[in-house]
């Protein structure tokens, strides 16, 4: 499975329908069946997912800013001044203004996000606040090596920011060549600041992915709604549901989405069967012990500098450098 494979994106980021038909059509054959969760992120499930992040259970949002609020002065001290800062994936505004708040003399931000919507309205949210700091959006697939424009002058580092624990989205292999391709854009003094969601009870866990009520299995049901929309596909709704399980061996949340009933559906023009009960895989959100994220860092050829952690050990910011 390709990098991108179950990497979070949204509408713009929609491969022509002939490309999407194929991509879909895979995973139906697939044994077990399994659809990248990138198909999550059309309008509506961008919608449903800024929905989960206030929802009670879902403690990685609240434990982020929370940890950022906390640890901002020590944050910006650790990163240090003249920072360019850059942003994989569009930015959470409260946390992205909070870390620019209070970083020392910031050379410039620079979102990079392949959402040419969702880029335009991080960076209209954050000229207001911050009209002085020089912004440069870029419109490219962070995930591929990218081409940084010039900064208006020289930053002492660049430090790329990952926040929202997105890298738990990756499979092992594919976060370490992330990592890797972190490293290679912050260049040698350069540090990379990412949220990392920790291993904890699994009930704690399993909460945050079913709400009680009831929005992470409209999100995870939305994506057969958009492929029936963009490919005319018959997918019947009200005979699937969500499903998140924990895997405590693996250390991840597994979200399938179930058929209730044999049934059929046409996607194109391939007939797929799925039998009762049979469980399709959409995502998976890994989580890391600080020993276990700071391994897989390390086959990156990145360090863990510093970690802040909450009291209840929920959520952590790392700071990794070379
Ligand atoms: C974007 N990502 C970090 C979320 C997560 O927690 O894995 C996506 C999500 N899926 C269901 N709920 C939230």
């Amino acid at each position: 499975m390709s990098l991108q494979a179950l990497e979070p994106r949204d509408d713009d980021r929609r491969p022509p329908a002939s490309e999407l038909l194929e991509i879909v059509q895979r995973g139906l054959r697939a044994q077990p069946k399994r659809l990248p969760s990138w198909l999550f992120y059309d309008e509506r499930g961008s919608e449903l997912f800024e929905q989960i992040c206030e929802q009670p259970e879902y403690y990685l949002t609240r434990a982020e800013i929370a940890l950022l609020e906390t640890h901002a002065g020590d944050i910006a001290r650790t990163l240090g001044p003249d920072v360019r800062l850059v942003e994989y994936g569009s930015g959470n505004a409260v946390k992205t203004r909070q870390l620019l708040e209070h970083l020392a003399f910031p050379v410039c931000y620079v979102p990079v996000e392949i959402a040419s919507e969702a880029l335009a309205a991080s960076v209209r949210r954050l000229a207001e606040r911050f009209p002085s700091l020089p912004m440069q959006p870029l419109h490219a697939d962070f995930t591929r090596p990218l081409r940084l424009p010039i900064p208006p002058r020289a930053p002492r580092r660049t430090v790329i920011y990952f926040p929202g624990s997105t890298i738990g989205n990756f499979e092992q292999r594919e976060a370490i060549q992330l990592l890797r391709t972190m490293r290679d854009e912050m260049g040698e003094a350069g540090g990379v600041l990412i949220g990392v969601d920790l291993k904890k009870d699994a009930a704690r866990i399993e909460a945050a992915y079913n709400d009680a009520a009831g929005i992470t299995a409209e999100f995870t049901l939305n994506m057969l709604a958009r492929l029936n929309r963009e490919l005319g596909s018959d997918f019947h709704l009200d005979a699937y549901r969500h499903r998140a399980h924990y895997n405590p061996l693996a250390g991840r949340i597994e979200t399938h989405i179930i058929s209730t009933r044999e049934q059929k559906v046409r996607v194109g023009r391939m007939l797929a069967s799925f039998g009762e009960d049979e469980a399709m895989l959409v995502e998976y959100s890994c989580k890391y012990s600080p020993e276990d994220f700071a391994a897989m860092a390390h086959k990156a050829g990145l360090e863990v500098a510093k970690v802040w952690v909450d009291p209840e050990q929920l959520f952590s910011v790392q700071y990794l450098v070379r």
